[in-house]
């Protein structure tokens, strides 16, 4: 395959001096991402619009993840056990991987960035396993932004591991009363609000008008988030992530968040590309890649006018 030739990524000192990489495309397209979590903080189009949502009392200092953009969440999702909720990756300091194994790219795509992170003496005593979790984030000549993960089981002990996963993305909405979900419907859910009950979803379109927390399961590969003030669809690409997950926390929850503005919840919704309901299980030299790519289409949606399915599946 032909290496590609990589355009130069910037590093430079983020919030509270914390270390990021800036990769730039075309006139005014960026993306940003904090070695702190290998976190994704910042994602731009063409015009300098800001795609991601950050809370505006985000920390930035660790333990505490960066509350938006895109959290990595592994070697679990969601909270049971001794790992913390949603895992450790978000919280550790990622490196930059300066001699990844040949990755299969498109080789149109020159701006990226390559973060590996391995486990620490004091990770190994909370989770006994050896892996190497690499991350390719990708800015496409288009704009478009790419995250694929390559999490590698380096056990010499010939143990495998299991893990749950997810890119647990805050979008940035103008108004979640005026945002529409497409991709979901009729799909079998576990309901975070009611104690992780399976439910089916309706056959419309997801709308909000009140705190959602809900795992997707066995998802299609294509969501549509259609941002009906903007006139503008986020599409939402997933490989090996079987699950998607829907978060808005609302008034109440966002009232109780000390790092998440009270009215914030209006302008972000999370939509996750996950794998949960079935673990991924690696055995030593076994290798598991998670892809999510985002989009961003013009959407003229207004009652039923955007034809989502042909955003979908166009
Ligand atoms: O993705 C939804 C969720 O699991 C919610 O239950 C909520 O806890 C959210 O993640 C944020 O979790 P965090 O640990 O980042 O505060």
């Amino acid at each position: 395959m032909a290496t590609s030739s990589k355009v130069p990524v910037e590093h430079v000192k983020g919030v509270n001096g914390l270390e990021k990489v800036i990769l730039r495309e075309g006139r005014k397209c960026s993306v940003e991402v904090y070695l702190y979590g290998g976190h994704v903080t910042s994602w731009k189009n063409n015009n300098g619009e800001e795609l991601l949502f950050v809370s505006s009392k985000a920390i930035f200092k660790p333990p505490k993840a960066i509350r938006g953009g895109i959290p990595i969440c592994f070697p679990q999702f969601s909270s049971h056990g001794s790992l913390e909720q949603h895992g450790f990756a978000r919280n550790r300091f990622w490196s930059i991987d300066t001699d990844p194994p040949p990755f299969p790219t498109n080789t149109t795509y020159k701006t990226f960035v390559d973060l590996i992170l391995k486990p620490s003496e004091e990770d190994i005593k909370i989770w006994p396993h050896s892996y190497e979790f690499r991350l390719r984030i990708t800015l496409g000549p288009g704009g478009d932004l790419m995250l694929i993960s390559r999490i590698r089981n380096t056990n010499l002990d010939g143990k495998p591991f299991s893990f749950t996963f997810a890119y647990h993305t805050y979008f940035s909405v103008s108004d979640i009363s005026e945002v529409r979900v497409e991709g979901l419907e009729t799909l079998d859910y576990l309901d975070n609000l009611e104690e992780k009950e399976r439910f089916t979803e309706q056959g419309d379109a997801i709308t909000f008008e009140s705190e959602v927390d809900k795992i997707y399961l066995s998802a299609l590969n294509k969501i549509a988030i259609i941002d009906h003030e903007k006139k503008r669809t986020f599409v939402l690409r997933k490989e090996g992530l079987p699950d998607a997950v829907v978060w808005n926390p609302w008034d109440k929850k966002a009232k109780a968040m000390a790092d998440f503005g009270d009215d914030e919840y209006k302008h972000m919704l999370c939509v996750e590309a996950a794998a949960i309901e079935k673990p991924i299980t690696l055995r030593p030299g076994e290798e598991w890649k998670g892809k999510q790519e985002l989009i961003v289409v013009p959407s003229s949606y207004c009652s039923g006018q955007l034809d989502p399915q042909r955003v979908l599946f166009g």
